[in-house]
């Protein structure tokens, strides 16, 4: 037994589980609540009064397993909706739960300039398996600054801007939120409400304390910028604050470009922290550099900030987990010595960053005919998912369902916050087989013009039969 720390005063028992007091209950959910996660807590029995949180394992009572107290985890909100789909075997089953892009036949889409980018990266011989550096590949991360900040940006001109390959969105917002943890004097994050479901847990996992702020208002389907700016109003002066950079997920909602000015404003006048999270960069509008406007607003005005970039949706490089961090900082002085510690946030949780995905980003961003093909591409699926919220809106109307479904058009990215509530969205699931987050958010992305129909009669039918 190796015990990490002992609290004096607590009863003795055999388990945790099977002492009876009210105290000891409650003393016993502290201690879990205190202890890392991964320690298991269990009584010393040799002393009496001392609580032992250790990381062995408990006693194995009643049970052939010393994982006995396991209590089964609840599937994800998201990628849970995939694993209740793959179950179902309906022919007529519709997966519009996650971000994922589908083609008009309901496929996976792998972009042809990923496929060249690929064959070349075999075709070359020279290139080995070896490890990446700590912050990964150089020119992916000196690429993926571009992308993000603009090509004629001072911030990347004069140095102040350290790019770190990550794992994903998710990896970079991770490593990111650990960061700010370690070496930053403000140590609540505000987040919008509603957010991508993740953030809360990446966020405190990383060490953050996680507030919200008013972001989506439920009765005009819009943004509700008043309360938005008076929560970032009343934020302690150097909080973090979360900014989808664009395509709010689940709302797609974003603020104009007016309303981002003076969310700028505000955040520079308070001293609060941007820190964007930019995962459907060019899934907006279709294009990179309208998609970025937000980020390089506040780039724009010399002031501080951090950026997570995902290559997963623009690029469909989702299971190559290829993604940025970028912390743009007041000097490059300042940037390479963040960058340095940067790579101590990292080393102990991954080592280094895999190169199959950074190399065929850095290959199509790297090169002027295969970067061109690939906004083309991308333009294509931003266009096929406009042009689904226009059928799935024509279809309603024409159906006569009803309700005001003009937020269908009206939103952007991947995502239609369409209204359903949990208990129309289970109706919808059970009886016409679709899948979507409890919360009524659809993936357009999801959709054809062959399942419209099919996701019409459903929604139909559960706004007209379940209130
Ligand atoms: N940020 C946002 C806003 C986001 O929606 C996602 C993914 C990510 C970051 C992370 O993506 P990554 O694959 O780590 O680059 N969202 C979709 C998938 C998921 O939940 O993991 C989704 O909302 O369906």
């Amino acid at each position: 037994m190796h015990p990490q720390f002992r609290l004096p005063g607590a009863h003795s028992s055999s388990s945790p589980s099977s002492s009876s007091s009210p105290t000891d209950r409650r003393l016993s959910a502290l201690l879990r609540h205190l202890a890392d996660s991964s320690a298991s807590s269990a009584m010393d029995s040799e002393n009496p009064h001392t609580t032992t949180i250790s990381a062995s394992p408990t006693s194995g009572f009643d049970s052939n397993s010393v994982f006995a107290h396991v209590v089964r985890a609840p599937e994800d909100p998201i990628l849970g909706v995939t694993v209740a789909y793959n179950k179902d075997p309906s022919p007529v089953k519709l997966n519009l739960g996650v971000g994922a892009y589908r083609t008009e036949e309901g496929k996976p889409l792998v972009l042809n300039v990923v496929r060249q980018a690929e064959q070349k990266l075999v075709n070359d011989r020279s290139r080995t398996k070896e490890y990446l550096p700590i912050t990964g590949l150089a020119a992916f991360n000196k690429l993926s600054a571009k992308l993000m900040f603009g090509a004629d940006s001072p911030a990347i001109q004069e140095n102040r801007v350290t790019t770190v390959q990550c794992l994903s969105g998710t990896g970079s917002l991770r490593v990111g939120g650990e960061f700010l943890a370690r070496h930053y004097h403000q140590r609540t994050i505000y987040i919008p409400s509603p957010t991508w479901g993740n953030h809360t847990k990446i966020f405190n996992l990383a060490g953050l304390s996680v507030k919200t702020y008013r972001y989506y208002d439920p009765a005009t389907r819009g943004l509700n910028f008043q309360g938005l700016l008076e929560d970032l109003g009343s934020a302690p002066s150097g909080a973090i604050v979360l900014l989808h950079a664009c395509a709010h997920n689940p709302t797609g909602v974003d603020p104009t470009l007016q309303q981002w000015e003076q969310i700028r404003q505000l955040m520079r006048s308070k001293g609060l922290l941007p820190f964007f999270d930019s995962a459907y960069q060019g899934f907006a509008s279709g294009s990179l550099d309208a998609d970025a406007q937000s980020v390089r607003m506040f780039v724009a005005d010399g002031g501080e900030c951090l950026a997570a970039q995902s290559y997963a949706k623009n690029m469909g490089l989702y299971g190559e987990r290829v993604g940025a961090l970028s912390i743009v900082c007041g000097t490059a002085d300042v940037a390479s010595r963040v960058e340095s510690q940067l790579k101590l946030v990292i080393r102990p949780m991954y080592s280094n960053p895999p190169i199959h995905g950074a190399s065929i980003v850095a290959t199509i961003l790297g090169d002027r005919d295969m970067y061109n093909e690939w906004t083309i591409e991308l333009k294509g699926m931003a266009d096929r998912i406009i042009s689904m919220r226009h059928q799935l809106f024509d279809a309603l109307r024409a159906k006569g369902t009803p309700g005001d479904w003009s937020h269908i058009i009206k939103q952007i990215g991947m995502f239609t916050f369409t209204g359903l509530n949990t208990e129309q969205v289970a109706f919808m699931t059970k009886e016409y087989h679709i899948y979507m987050t409890s919360d009524g958010r659809i993936s357009m992305a999801g959709l054809s013009s062959r399942t419209v129909p099919h996701l019409v009669d459903a929604i139909h039918a559960a706004v007209t039969r379940v209130v």
